[in-house]
């Protein structure tokens, strides 16, 4: 992994010695030994040898085990560390009690914050907080009882549990947003984020769960519900169903994890207000962001496409059905498209996983026809893939190779003429004045135009499926709506062996999120202590505005700068490459050139460096569909697919009336429409209360109860955990507004008003002083 050397890899790679590493390094010491005195754990450490013509040192890595759950013939090479060794710091811990929020933790220090959350974590905790920030480390196994029913019941029904620094859960969070609602009136936003595979999609789901069960539950002390309240159950059971049919068509296994999203979200509750102390959820909305299309027709060894495919052919579906899809006798193999990588994953059951879609497609009111148009349509997207192309004539000319009987599958399913969809995919059409000129494509290009059909047709599937699950769950607006809570569940920052212009995008909104989380946590913060003149030493959190700049800045921006290359009549992926080198060679956040590959550049995230690799990217940023590709489609005999295009292309039409002659519109390309869609979601977030859930990754194995300390620390250094408990411990955790505070607590003494005296007479300081001693 070619993450930013932090100081602990540095200590790890610099000193293969262990008597060197542990006299230099105690903080390092002091981990390890915190960590091998539980008898809980194990603690291994494994010694990774260069190759042997590399001038590099050996490296030490440490990893932690609960002994009952690991196999031990796995990890034979491992020896345990002995605790003999382990320095004179470690007497103090033992004096330390285990804290669920970090901020009433005696000690701050790095060793001891990592100590207690992976003492919590062995625990089965997996929560822990920093004063209303929650952390939460991915289990990668199901604990018992943590999301029973009752726990929802127990958070509404008792003030105790809902206190999330006492009882960190994400119920807990939950249910602080929907009182921020009910109380305050104001939207408030969830904003889970972590890298790949450390659990936010779990979080946004146990939310979602929340929100579902807890609108069954009545409030203490409330009286029965009026019959005019919207049928909430149906509400719940929507949203819970409406999960699987985005995974279905937006997650697909990666090699960092095997429910990747694919795509973010940003889904917005709406509820109804019942009464001053009660809103009940009556609708819900999601924003989808930039789906990661390439997959469909290309992705690594070890990962697959959407899940969608594999639950289509897992033999599931009726065989009246798998007849007319002509995939009765096929398995993924037989595809293409799905023949880069695995077909199957480790604890997910195509089959079980196609029923679940199904049974969602009927709750949320798909129509049968709808659903079987829907299927057709992605079979005719795979049989779409096999078609390969063969050299008709010796000038080159090409034509989709009618030997194998997939391109008439393909026609049918699609509902076009197989000579049509051949030419059209074989050939490039102008139409210049009156005259259509017609040209002949290479074989890579006609395989080009086949991918970018393909591509086209599933991301106008995923559109519609997205707006009919949005359409199922619409609510009227009116005067009783009150604002909404958000959450937001997006594609989690990646480093793979070979980063493309997908990982830019998904690691550019990382930092959009990074920088909201260091303003709201760490920079306001520090603007209140200074305002209320508390004293505090400042933190030391990187700002990561320059990456930012580095990335979306309009005029050198690398996105802004790949939009007007898409724009150059003669532009070129190597000609982007070479004006953004230019642009940014005294960028220390920036690298390109030697060791780097010719077509490779390198920017040091908040989260690690990687390493983008830049062939393609034009193509990719403009994501378009050659118009007679699109015309063609429109006129489909499939009903379904001919109703998704002729939409798009009856809106490009218009617009292309509204243009001035000798104008051209301007690039509507992916980059520029993802950072539009960002800066919105940022002023939708800065207007929100927020609410954070980090997550974070114990292990790269995706295995229970396996903790690799360094991967931990690394996440909590840059995530700003680390900065965030230091910032709070120096200040007051609980700090509503004294009018706030008033409007909540005065009922709870008697005669407040006369005690007090008129409302308006006396300021809230006053007020609030004289409540807090009548209290
Ligand atoms: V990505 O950025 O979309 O690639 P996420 O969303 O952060 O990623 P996800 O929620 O999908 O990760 O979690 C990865 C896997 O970890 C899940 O499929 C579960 O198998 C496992 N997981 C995560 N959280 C929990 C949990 N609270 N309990 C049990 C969990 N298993
Ligand atoms: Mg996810």
């Amino acid at each position: 992994r070619s993450r930013r050397m932090s100081s602990l890899d540095e200590v790890i790679r610099m000193n293969a010695e262990e008597t060197s590493y542990f006299v230099k390094h105690p903080d390092l010491l002091f981990h390890a030994a915190i960590l091998s005195r539980n008898p809980a754990m194990d603690l291994k450490r494994e010694m990774i040898m260069p190759n042997s013509n590399s001038d590099d040192i050996p490296e030490v890595r440490y990893k932690l085990y609960r002994p009952h759950d690991h196999k031990f013939n796995k990890t034979q090479k491992y020896q345990t560390c002995s605790i003999s060794e382990l320095g004179p710091r470690i007497s103090s811990i033992e004096s330390m009690a285990i804290q669920a929020d970090m901020v009433k933790c005696p000690d701050i220090t790095e060793p001891f914050i990592m100590w207690n959350m992976l003492m919590r974590f062995l625990n089965d905790e997996i929560y822990t907080s920093i004063g209303d920030i929650l952390i939460c480390v991915n289990p990668f196994k199901n604990i018992k009882g943590l999301y029973d029913n009752e726990r929802i019941i127990a958070v509404k029904e008792q003030p105790d549990l809902q206190d999330l620094s006492e009882s960190p859960h994400v119920y807990n969070m939950a249910n602080a947003a929907i009182n921020g609602l009910t109380y305050k009136n104001k939207t408030q936003s969830i904003i889970i984020s972590g890298e790949s595979g450390a659990g936010k999609t779990e979080q946004t789901k146990k939310c979602l769960h929340f929100y579902s069960h807890s609108s069954s539950v009545p409030l203490p002390y409330s009286k029965p519900r009026s019959a005019t309240i919207p049928d909430s159950d149906s509400i719940s059971s929507r949203i819970l169903s409406a999960n699987p049919i985005l995974e279905a068509f937006g997650n697909a296994k990666t090699v960092r994890n095997n429910n990747s999203s694919r795509f973010g979200k940003w889904m917005k509750i709406r509820f109804r207000r019942v009464s001053s102390e009660e809103i009940v959820m009556v609708g819900c909305h999601t924003d989808h962001y930039l789906l990661e299309k390439a997959r469909l027709v290309s992705h690594s060894a070890n990962e697959r496409t959407f899940h969608i495919f594999y639950q289509l052919l897992s033999g599931g579906l009726e065989t009246d059905l798998l007849n007319k899809f002509q995939l009765d006798d096929k398995s993924a193999n037989y595809f293409y498209y799905l023949s880069f990588g695995d077909s199957e994953v480790d604890n997910i059951d195509d089959e079980a996983e196609l029923n679940t879609t199904l049974a969602a497609f009927e709750t949320l009111g798909f129509e049968p026809e709808e659903i079987e148009a829907l299927l057709a349509s992605l079979a005719g997207v795979l049989f779409l893939g096999n078609v390969d192309f063969v050299e008709t004539d010796s000038d080159g000319t090409m034509a989709m190779d009618s030997s194998t009987p997939d391109l008439n599958s393909c026609a049918s399913l699609l509902g076009v003429n197989p000579d049509r969809l051949d030419r059209a995919v074989t050939t490039k059409e102008r139409t210049v004045r009156t005259e259509t000129i017609i040209s002949p494509l290479s074989k890579e290009q006609s395989t080009s135009f086949r991918d970018a059909l393909a591509k086209a047709i599933y991301g106008a599937i995923f559109d519609w499926v997205m707006m009919k699950v949005n359409e199922s769950m619409k609510v009227p607006v009116k005067n009783t709506m009150v604002p909404f809570i958000g959450i937001l569940d997006i594609f989690g920052f990646e480093i793979f062996e070979e980063n493309c212009f997908e990982q830019l995008c998904i690691n550019y909104c990382n930092e959009k999120l990074q920088k909201h989380f260091v303003e709201q946590i760490i920079k306001k913060e520090e603007a209140m202590y200074k305002e209320e003149q508390v004293t505090y030493t400042s933190s030391e959190i990187v700002d990561n505005s320059d990456v930012l700049e580095l990335i979306e800045d309009r005029r050198i921006g690398i996105l802004p700068m790949l939009d007007e290359e898409c724009k150059v009549n003669k532009g070129s992926d190597k000609g982007f490459l070479s004006k953004v080198t230019k642009a940014h060679k005294n960028n220390n956040r920036f690298k390109a050139g030697a060791p780097f590959k010719e077509a490779e550049f390198m920017i040091d995230h908040y989260a690690g460096r990687v390493k983008y690799e830049t062939t393609g990217w034009m193509e990719r940023n403009k994501d378009e569909l050659p118009a007679h590709l699109e015309a063609m489609m429109a006129k489909s005999q499939n009903s379904f697919l001919k109703g998704l295009f002729a939409v798009k292309l009856e809106a490009k039409e218009k617009l292309e009336k509204t243009k001035l002659p000798g104008h051209k519109h301007a690039l509507v390309s992916e980059s520029g429409e993802f950072i539009k869609q960002l800066n919105s979601l940022a002023d939708a977030l800065e207007s929100s209360q927020p609410h954070f859930i980090r997550c974070i990754k114990p292990n790269s194995h995706k295995e229970a109860s396996l903790i690799e300390p360094e991967l931990v620390v690394e996440q909590l250094r840059y995530s700003g955990v680390l900065e965030a408990v230091k910032i709070r411990k120096q200040g007051y955790p609980f700090r509503p507004k004294h009018n706030d505070f008033i409007q909540r607590y005065w009922s709870l003494v008697p005669n407040f008003e006369k005690t007090v005296g008129d409302f308006n007479s006396v300021d809230d300081d006053e007020r609030c002083i004289t409540l807090v001693t009548l209290l």
